[in-house]
């Protein structure tokens, strides 16, 4: 409709007297509620052509005559009569068929406001003439022109102006801050992100280094247990001998011992007959014949058949005189036994395998013995064969030194190569863009409130501590970086959703009679990192607002933000 239709709406009326009157400070006179961007369509005064709709033209006297004729509401820039069109989201009406839902999106962001003195904005249109004054918005009170039910909305501007450019003075102070936080946060996360390169760098070349220690170190082993297998097989055989050798040795001392004491009792019993002899030796030379004495006689010639009996027994005593003589001595040459060479003598002839071995070309040698210690440690192994008494017992200790050695360096080797895949999984982690968050990571705030206080710790967990005392509840861990939409006002005042990036930490401490406790953290840009506000959205799933400046936008220069991680490698 064009024309008036109902001459009772008070609204109506005073819009056609005041169509031209309200925005003439840019220099061209526009209609009330039209701001300057869109001045260029309200020009001819005599036909308004609808913005979106310029095939729809009606009168410049509808323009503002509080009845809606254009379909996006362009005509009515000063009333509130195309108020239900949105601007943003479409609606569907039922009475004006023909309407699609994009013709119905309104052309205008909503009733300008000059605001002189502060700074102009855009009032949504069904504020307008609704009896409030929405200083918000419209400080200059030009909404409620139409001074509904009396009410007259003073110009507050000067105030709200002074207020406002304190704010923003304050906000821009903060948002300076929160860039100058910002940078800092990627500086030191790129600097982090450096130190984790350089030291997987560091770790491959110190790795490669072990491994060859450790090689080293095997085959030192390797070396030093044959060499000890082979003394103990030594050891071994050797100790028969010297056991034997040992027994023989006190065996012939005993005998050496009994013999000199026979040849001393010999001695004195020969010293005896020697002294019996001389007394029948001068007996027979003494005697008279010539006494027919036949006992004496008798006694004569038995003396003398014994005496030529001795003479030829004297050759076969000398030698067993120099004998007795040798083995009186403990002279191990003149006693006829080496015994220390007994005592060092290498047996290794007497070990059948060796003896194998022995008669083999050296590679095959190897080989065999190789194989055949293998074998003998399996059957040991499997308990086929009884191990070898003391066969690690008697290790050498130059064995169990490098065993030992050994052992620790492979320890040594484990921590590297734990410490470098830790390392390499590190730089492959998601830190958020430009891996900011890295400098932020397990840095811990909190927040009274309630009964708790509540705590935060970036890409870590969040808790619920209690004021009264008591165990604190883990209300969750870190799982990743997420997002979520929230409404906000723009503005022009519309609500608007928002993508907010998330931090969520889940599986926390488990709710009596409910899930295990979880957190979604939403980041807004703040100048430092704080807890805003703590909210349990249904039985233990809680979500927090927390500010920081890792979220504000730009501050990613050249120069600040962390390199990539395949530019680094
Ligand atoms: C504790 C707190 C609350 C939670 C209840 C559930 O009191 O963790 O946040 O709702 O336990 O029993």
């Amino acid at each position: 409709m064009v024309l008036l239709q109902n001459s009772l709406l008070p609204l109506s009326v005073a819009a056609c007297l005041t169509v031209l009157t309200a925005a003439k400070d840019d220099g061209a006179a526009r209609p009330r509620g039209v701001g300057p961007e869109f001045a260029k369509f309200y020009k001819d005064t005599t036909t308004f052509s609808c913005i979106s709709h310029p095939a729809v033209r009606i009168p410049f006297s509808a323009v503002n005559d509080d009845f809606c004729d254009c379909p996006d509401g362009s005509d009515e820039p000063g009333t509130s009569s195309c108020s239900y069109i949105s601007r943003y989201s479409s609606l569907t009406v039922a009475d004006r068929p023909g309407n699609s839902e994009l013709e119905l999106a309104a052309a205008l962001p909503g009733f300008y406001c000059k605001n002189k003195g502060h700074r102009p904005s855009y009032l949504p249109f069904q504020r307008i003439n609704d009896g409030v004054c929405d200083y918000d918005l419209c400080c200059d009170g030009s909404d409620e022109w139409a001074r509904v039910g009396g009410i007259k909305c003073e110009n507050r501007c000067k105030e709200v102006g002074k207020q406002w450019r304190k704010q923003e003075e304050e906000r821009h102070r903060s948002m300076t801050a929160a860039l100058k936080n910002k940078k800092e946060l990627l500086v030191d996360a790129g600097r982090q992100q450096k130190e984790v390169s350089d030291r997987i760098r560091d770790l491959e070349v110190e790795l490669k280094s072990q491994e060859l220690k450790v090689n080293g170190l095997e085959k030192d082993l390797e070396g030093l247990q044959k060499q000890d297998r082979k003394d103990a097989s030594k050891r071994k055989k050797k100790g028969k001998l010297s056991a034997f050798a040992q027994v023989a040795k006190e065996r012939v001392e005993e005998l050496r011992n009994a013999a000199m004491e026979i040849r001393k009792e010999r001695d004195e019993i020969r010293a005896r007959v020697k002294e019996l002899e001389d007394i029948l030796s001068k007996f027979k030379e003494e005697y008279n014949p010539n006494f027919n004495d036949e006992g004496v006689k008798r006694a004569v010639r038995s003396w003398e058949e014994y005496a030529a009996r001795q003479s030829t027994e004297g050759t076969e005593v000398a030698a067993r005189e120099r004998d007795l003589d040798a083995i009186s001595t403990e002279d191990s040459e003149n006693s006829g036994i080496n015994w220390a060479q007994w005592e060092a003598e290498d047996e290794s002839e007497g070990d059948s395998p060796s003896k194998l071995t022995a008669c083999l070309p050296s590679p095959i040698a190897k080989f065999v013995e190789d194989k055949m210690h293998l074998i003998k440690g399996l059957l040991e192994e499997n308990g086929i064969l009884a191990p070898e008494a003391g066969d690690t017992s008697s290790e050498s200790q130059a064995v169990v030194e490098a065993r030992n050695a050994l052992a620790s360096s492979q320890g040594t080797l484990r921590e590297l190569q734990n410490n470098l895949k830790n390392h390499k999984e590190d730089l492959e982690k998601d830190y958020g863009p430009a891996s900011i968050f890295r400098a932020l990571k397990d840095k811990c705030v909190s927040k009274d409130s309630g009964e708790y206080v509540y705590e935060h710790c970036f890409l870590s967990k969040t808790k619920q501590n209690p004021k009264k005392g008591g165990a604190s509840a883990l209300m969750g861990n870190f799982v990743g970086f997420g997002t979520v939409g929230v409404d906000e006002v723009d503005e022009s005042g519309e609500i608007v959703p928002v993508a907010k990036m998330t931090l969520e930490y889940a599986n926390g401490q488990k709710c009596w009679n409910g899930p295990t406790r979880s957190t979604t953290v939403i980041l807004e840009c703040g100048e430092k990192d704080e807890i805003v506000k703590v909210m349990e959205d249904a039985k233990c799933v809680y979500s927090m607002i927390v500010n920081t400046p890792a979220v504000c936008e730009g501050g990613e220069a050249e120069g600040n933000v962390a390199p990539r991680q395949k530019d680094e490698l």
